[in-house]
């Protein structure tokens, strides 16, 4: 049911997305499926397990930071924003935010529709005095919401570190893109895992459990599932490792043995051990976040920590 409390602006990004960027991603070299098409319903719960994992720190070390300096937040931000949310999805941080920093309006945007209408539905009956729309979109190709512009006080907020799925230079652009939505006068408050002990993000991307494992073979069944193709989820292993060089955690799903895959009317072949490679995870030291952010234009007006230094919330303003 949608409830008549919310503003609701879909723009149907779907199976197309899934079918084309599948096709284009295995026809590459090395294959690749991008990360966003996780979140499926059987994704985003998923997701919100790993969360809960004692391996992954970083759902509950953002909310620790979160609790921690939503005083200061309401120095710098003030009463009365609208709060545009990216990647909402079940997202109970917000509800901190909300609580405490009292905006006018809340704008959840996110990929995946079942959750973004139901998180949303939910908020606005739990919080009556806040306006409520949601927006169903892939923000990393468009930050187009019509009617976006009727807002002055806007405020951003992209947890969770998401923010570490895009490539440096893709990141640059999607905060450049955000600063504008923001008309280049707004906050961007946002999470940032940091660089560590390799061995601390290894096991957050292996957990004992195995969730982290099912999340990425879950993309696809979503293939088998959603797409007409002849693909087995069995045929595959997980696996997440720690790149130095690159500063980042990669997931891949490895081949089980030689095989031909099949998706609409194309065919794909893999090796034994021949790797498809799922999602990156950049890690940043604060400094070079820093740098990233300035590329695009913001500066960081506060940088927020836990004590072991695991993760960042950060306040960035256009510049
Ligand atoms: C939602 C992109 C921040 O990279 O840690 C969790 C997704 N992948 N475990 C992350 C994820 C595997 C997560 N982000």
């Amino acid at each position: 049911m949608i409830s008549s409390a919310i503003q609701f602006y879909d723009a149907h990004p779907g199976t197309g997305d899934l079918k084309r960027e599948v096709i284009t991603g295995l026809a590459g070299t090395p294959k690749a499926i991008p990360p966003k098409f996780f979140y499926d319903r059987r994704g985003s719960e998923l997701f919100d397990a790993i969360c809960e994992l004692p391996e992954y720190y970083q759902t509950r070390t953002e909310m620790g930071i979160l609790r921690n300096c939503v005083a200061d937040l309401v120095e710098h931000i003030g009463p009365d924003c609208l709060l545009v949310e990216l990647g909402s999805g079940a997202s109970k941080k917000v509800r901190l935010l909300l609580e405490e920093l009292r905006p006018s309006s809340y704008m959840g945007v996110d990929i995946s529709k079942e959750f973004l209408l139901s998180s949303t539905e939910m908020l606005a009956s739990d919080y009556p005095w806040l306006d409520v729309h949601a927006a169903c979109i892939d923000f990393s190709r468009t930050l187009d919401i019509p009617h976006f512009d009727t807002f002055d006080h806007k405020v951003a907020f992209f947890p969770g570190s998401s923010i570490g799925n895009f490539d440096p230079d893709d990141a640059i652009n999607l905060l450049r893109r955000i600063a504008q939505m923001m008309d280049m006068n707004g906050h961007l408050l946002i999470g940032v895992d940091l660089k560590k002990d390799s061995n601390i993000l290894n096991s957050a991307y292996n957990d004992a459990a195995g969730v982290t494992a099912e999340f990425n073979l879950n993309l696809l069944t979503r293939i088998r599932d959603e797409l007409d193709s002849d693909i087995d989820p069995d045929a595959f292993k997980h696996t997440a490792f720690y790149n130095p060089g690159r500063g980042r955690i990669e997931m891949h799903l490895v081949s089980a043995h030689p095989q031909r895959i099949r998706i609409e009317d194309h065919s794909f072949e893999l090796g034994a051990s021949e790797m498809i490679h799922t999602e990156n995870s950049y890690k940043y030291t604060v400094e070079e976040f820093g740098e990233l952010a300035a590329a695009a234009g913001f500066h960081q007006k506060q940088v927020w920590t836990d004590d072991a230094r695991l993760f960042s919330v950060q306040l960035l303003k256009t510049v």
